[in-house]
């Protein structure tokens, strides 16, 4: 094994939740990333939850445990609970949903501002890139303010179609590489 996975044991599992409005294509990412292929969905009540073994890039082998939780709004109080403490935060954005990308912004801000979720590594998933009007990565970046989360927010936006599973991996990767940077320091912080 290469140095990038002396942290975590290949038995031990990342906590990760899957966040975003309904609609925005979380659990067509969750089962994308299960079970390779495409899988129709039906909106969400409560939540999803999946043990995933990464098949592909760095974080390969890597397991995973992903909570992905119903995004209408009457769930998203539940949003707390489940990030609570987590390794790393999936935020998934309909890159079409142009109307609600002010409503999107609103609610990753409130997430990220949770005592308990400082410092927690944050992937944005760009969904729906194959969409003719899909807005680009830069404007979604912008529109969501992403340069004014709570500074200690490190976070990647990746461009993904789920439904053909572009994308996915490379962002799993940048989300685990986050993960193991944020893991060194809070380890190089209890040394001190
Ligand atoms: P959610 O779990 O965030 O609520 P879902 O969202 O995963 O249930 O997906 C909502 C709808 O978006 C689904 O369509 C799904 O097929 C579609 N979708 C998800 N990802 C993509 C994508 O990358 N591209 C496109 N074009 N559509 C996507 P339905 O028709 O079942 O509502
Ligand atoms: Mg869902």
């Amino acid at each position: 094994m290469g140095n990038s996975f002396s942290n975590i044991s290949a038995f031990q599992s990342l906590h990760i939740v899957m966040l975003g409005l309904d609609s925005a294509g979380k659990t067509t990412v969750l089962y994308r990333l299960k079970f390779n292929e495409f899988v129709n969905t039906v909106p969400t009540i409560g939540f999803n939850t999946e043990k995933i073994k990464l098949s592909n890039g760095t974080a390969k082998g890597i397991s995973c445990h992903f909570w992905d939780v119903g995004g209408q709004e009457k769930l998203r109080p539940l949003w707390k609970s489940y990030s609570r403490c987590t390794d790393g935060i999936i935020y998934v954005v309909d890159s079409v949903d142009v109307d609600r990308l002010e409503e999107a912004k609103t609610e990753l801000h409130k997430v990220t501002k949770f005592a308990e979720n400082q410092g927690t590594p944050l992937l944005v998933i760009a969904n729906k890139q194959d969409l003719p009007k899909s807005l680009p990565v830069a404007d979604i970046e912008k529109q969501l303010a992403l340069h004014e989360l709570t500074p200690s927010t490190t976070y990647h936006i990746q461009p993904a179609c789920a439904i053909i599973g572009e994308g996915l991996h490379e962002g799993m990767d940048k989300l685990y590489e986050m993960i193991l940077k944020r893991r060194k320091s809070l380890k190089q912080k209890k040394k001190r």
